[in-house]
């Protein structure tokens, strides 16, 4: 088999003082922390569609990215050479799952039987190439949003032959997830939304979205595939407005459609930050209601407002990811997936390695640091204390629903004016700074 990345080795672990260029400083997979190695909590993932089928392009240029393996056709065999291409890539960055759409790693036949037919042959390769390296599929997808057949959304078409075509290919997504044992499925409402109320029936395509999702569930049952079905909520982009627009909203529809246990969330930064959330705030919303499955770690350009997902370098947010992660107990099926592309401007295939050892690294970071504010815990303490009333008889009496409205009239009436202190946040912000480090 030929070599895509020669003068690449498989990058090691060399810790924070390496002089070298191409070596983790922080992400050590084998170092416990918070009881499972560092490889196991942060389970990262690259994306297929960014890391083989991005450009670079932006909407006033063409693509910059070098790919010398591809040779831009369409052909079964360039998207199986890209498999061999991609697999490579895995192995020396030391990534062991990853995430795909059907149509990055095949392309789109004639037809549905012709694209099934094609899709099945890239399947098979990297199946073999699973097998060959021990690398997972974290989660697979369909693309319902590059077509133009899909101009008005898929699954919240007006045209009900565009309803039936996305099911076929959410059929064989699924059906090749399971074949490739997935960990679980993404739906991500690529143009499920809308552009003009001028011309939309929101309610009337929020029914479709449901029962398109209750279909997936009884396939789902149907093919004994029984990874986790994630929802990615994001506000805008492609349409103007996505019904799934954050982590409130997709909870709300899933429990308002009697979908809310068959999904959990796939969170995106990026997304957190259209939608005006903290990434925090979406992870913790998720959290709350058990349903935070995985994240796509990236980020955004701060102050543009588009999703530009870049590779996630921020330590600080990182920290706070992995503050929640730990939370909830760590990863069951999910994992950290880089939905994130190079800049245009890092156009050459060494800037694959710069960028996922970037986010890799972060994330180790981010994780010690989030396991060392959780040993210290003074900020959890912080919490508790702050909320110490409530650990009174009222606050047991209202906590388990045991007193009414007018007995509490009562007991407002016998205390005065209760003294209120200060919610420090200025101290807590410094303490979490204190187990920042690059
Ligand atoms: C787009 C989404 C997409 C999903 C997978 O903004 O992030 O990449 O993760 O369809
Ligand atoms: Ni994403
Ligand atoms: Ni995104």
């Amino acid at each position: 088999m030929s070599e895509f990345f020669p003068g690449i080795e498989t990058i090691p672990f060399a810790g924070a003082s390496a002089s070298d260029e191409l070596v983790f400083r922080r992400y050590d997979p084998e170092k416990v922390i918070a009881g499972k190695t560092m490889h196991d909590q942060l389970r990262f993932a690259s994306a297929y569609w960014h890391t083989m089928r991005n450009p670079l392009a932006d909407p006033f240029g063409a693509g910059t990215a070098i790919a010398p393996w591809d040779d831009g056709s369409d052909s079964v065999e360039n998207a199986r050479v890209r498999v061999e291409a991609f697999f490579e890539f895995l192995e020396k960055c030391r990534i062991d799952w990853y995430c795909f759409h059907d149509r990055d790693v095949a392309p789109e036949g004639v037809g549905i039987a012709d694209s099934e037919r094609i899709l099945d042959s890239v399947t098979d390769k990297l199946l073999e190439e699973q097998q060959r390296t021990g690398k997972q599929l974290l989660w697979g997808t369909a693309c319902l949003f590059i077509h133009p057949r899909y101009v008005h959304g898929a699954a919240t078409s007006c045209l009900v032959d565009v309803y039936a075509h996305a099911a076929a290919q959410v059929c064989k997504a699924m059906e090749v997830t399971h074949t490739l044992g997935g960990s679980g499925y993404v739906f991500w409402g690529g143009r499920e939304g809308y552009g003009s109320l001028l011309n939309t029936d929101m309610k009337r395509e929020l029914d479709h979205l449901a029962r398109f999702l209750h279909l997936a569930v009884e396939h789902k049952h149907r093919i004994g595939f029984e990874g986790q079905f994630y929802i990615e909520p994001k506000p805008k982009e492609p349409t103007t407005h996505q019904y799934d627009s954050d982590s409130a909203a997709c909870l709300n529809f899933l429990r308002e459609y009697d979908l809310i246990d068959h999904f959990k969330l796939n969170i995106e930064t990026n997304h957190a930050e259209l939608a005006g959330h903290t990434m925090r705030h979406e992870l913790q919303v998720a959290r709350s209601a058990d349903a935070l499955g995985s994240i796509d770690a990236n980020i955004g350009t701060p102050n543009l407002g588009w999703d530009t997902d870049c590779f996630p370098g921020n330590l600080y947010l990182a920290t706070e990811v992995m503050l929640e992660v730990l939370e909830m107990g760590g990863f069951t099926n999910g994992g950290l997936n880089f939905d994130a592309k190079r800049r245009r401007e890092s156009f050459e295939p060494l800037d694959l390695f710069h960028a996922h050892i970037l986010g890799m690294d972060t994330f180790a970071a981010g994780l010690e640091a989030a396991e060392s504010i959780r040993t210290d815990g003074s900020i959890a303490a912080f919490i508790e204390e702050r909320y110490a009333s409530w650990d009174s008889e009222l606050g047991r009496r209202i906590e388990s629903g045991d007193i009414s409205l007018s007995e509490l009239r009562e007991h407002a009436g016998t205390v005065g004016e209760p003294a209120v202190v200060s919610g420090r946040q200025e101290r807590l912000e410094a303490i979490f700074n204190r187990f920042l480090s690059g």
